[in-house]
């Protein structure tokens, strides 16, 4: 079956509205349609209508008609639909998985994967939404109570990248609806098709479900302009990107100038530590799934091997050997571990890496473009593997592809030095079972990134904790742990049940 046969079919499953590839390609897509291709062939597989600058107003104003009666529901009656939203998905499973395998690119695996994030943050948000608890504060006056209140913060908006192009925004999503916010939606414009796909099952889920206002969640299809409307609106809260470190430094300001807040989970450039004493046999396993799996497009891809020089020999080989034998190819198929990059462009990004890489002394090992004679049109590229002689700029630069730099290191100072030396602080871990050196990796001290993990890859976090990373990353926290915070508005009370006013820090102030 075709990408596009395959899509028409999955759309007609959920019961989406989109004008499928047969009408794109007959040249009947609406002027101006967004059109989505599948990195599979390269080829369109549907079209949807573009939101424009004018539709941004026009749902902001929407939502935040929602978010005003939403706000007033009890938060478990909000779980509940929450839970809905998440039967839903787990019914559908199994074709959303699929849509994202055909519009993104990455392993069926991977694309169930993704859903099953989804499922995860509803299950963790309907918790939550028993549990937004504040603090009650001791006051220093006497008859006086101090207490902390969680409030929604109306409108939030999402905007959310390609490599993620579902799970991202329901980790976003789950959390802001619990915490009685209305949501805005700007996917990327590369997965357009997912976008809609999300949007009719969480409409599903809001059916019969009376006390879900319309307008809870709107999905915004265009490009950055429509990214920056959204984020310019002073009525949209909290806005809630996740994208390029360039795609940050874009809306940062807009919404910093009016004061909005916003949480930003953008580039990442995350380096793993075999140590001496590390299980190598677990080491090759992690450092394979997190370099190359998504074809290297996830934002916690292990881009950076920092290897003890006393067994880069024992490990390197090893590597050496098994990268040119890494499954390439459809990612539908269940042999394949590399499916195509997102698009031809991806893969010609990756080339001029590697070619940089190169001329700054690398030595460059796979790579090269795959699968061309019979798909001209996508970006296939097996996964390249390149020694490095130093931390050199180009290894300092995300490259969104299968490039996986080796470096050598001598003492664990200097590996988390080089670690900490870049300007992203997403992912990071250390293989070794040295508990000394586990700890210092851990400690303030060590590395500098928001995850740092111990005998794992950097790749592949659970929804239950924090996630996002430190500088150029953003300082964002998504998905678990406290991150709900972020979608709430805090009050603090001191409440007087004396029959005395006295004033906080003894303060005398006598009228009369
Ligand atoms: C992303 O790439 O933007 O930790 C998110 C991971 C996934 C999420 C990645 N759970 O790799």
């Amino acid at each position: 079956m075709t990408p596009a046969q395959d899509v028409a079919a999955i759309l007609a499953r959920l019961g989406v509205e989109a004008s499928v590839a047969a009408s794109v390609s007959a040249g009947s897509a609406p002027p101006g349609a967004i059109v989505s291709h599948s990195p599979i062939d390269g080829l369109p597989i549907g079209s949807v209508a573009y939101s424009g600058i004018e539709g941004v107003a026009a749902a902001i104003a929407l939502a935040s008609t929602a978010a005003a009666a939403w706000r007033n529901v009890p938060p478990p009656l909000r779980g509940e639909l929450v839970r809905r939203f998440g039967m839903k998905l787990r019914a559908a499973k199994d074709d959303l998985g699929r849509l994202v395998t055909l519009e993104n690119g990455k392993i069926l695996q991977e694309g169930l994967g993704e859903v099953q994030e989804m499922i995860d943050i509803c299950d963790f948000a309907v918790g939550l939404s028993r549990q937004l608890h504040g603090l009650t504060i001791a006051s220093e006056r006497p008859g006086h109570r101090m207490m902390e209140t969680w409030h929604p913060l109306g409108v939030v908006g999402v905007i959310s990248a390609f490599n993620f192009p579902v799970a991202v925004w329901a980790w976003n999503a789950a959390l802001a609806w619990v915490c009685g916010n209305a949501v805005v939606w700007k996917p990327s414009e590369n997965t357009p098709l997912t976008a809609l796909a999300c949007q009719r099952l969480f409409e599903a889920a809001c059916e019969g479900f009376d006390a879900a206002p319309s307008a809870l969640s709107t999905v915004l299809q265009g490009d950055a302009s429509v990214g920056q409307t959204l984020a310019a609106d002073p009525r949209v809260a909290l806005v809630s990107a996740t994208g390029s470190t360039r795609m940050g430094r874009a809306v940062a300001p807009v919404v910093a100038v009016r004061f909005g807040r916003v949480l930003l989970e953008l580039g990442g450039n995350n380096a793993m530590v075999v140590a001496p004493s590390a299980d190598l046999d677990l080491a090759l396993r992690a450092i394979v799934f997190s370099a190359v799996g998504t074809a290297g497009q996830r934002c916690t891809t292990l881009r950076r091997l920092i290897v003890h020089e006393s067994i880069v020999d024992r490990l390197l080989p090893r590597l050496r050997a098994l990268w040119p034998t890494l499954a390439v190819g459809d990612p539908r198929e269940p042999g394949t571990l590399v499916g195509p990059l997102i698009d031809a462009a991806a893969g010609e990004a990756m080339q001029r890496a590697l070619d940089a890489a190169a001329a700054e002394g690398g030595i460059v090992l796979g790579g090269e473009p795959r699968l061309r004679d019979t798909h001209p049109h996508a970006g296939y590229r097996a996964p390249a593997l390149v020694e490095m002689p130093a931390q050199t700029d180009i290894v300092q630069q995300e490259t969104f592809a299968p490039i996986l730099y080796v470096l050598r290191y001598r003492t664990l100072d200097e590996a988390i030095a080089l670690n900490n030396a870049v300007a992203q602080g997403l992912a990071s871990s250390i293989f070794t079972t040295d508990l000394r050196e586990a700890e210092r990796f851990l400690s303030a001290a060590g590395s500098d990134c928001g995850i740092a993990n111990v005998n794992i890859g950097p790749s592949g976090a659970e929804i239950g904790g924090a996630f996002g990373g430190e500088k150029e990353t953003g300082g964002g926290r998504e998905s678990g742990s406290d991150a709900w915070k972020a979608y709430m508005r805090r009050a603090t009370n001191t409440i007087n049940y004396s029959d005395a006013l006295p004033l906080a820090q003894g303060i005398r102030f006598d009228v009369g």
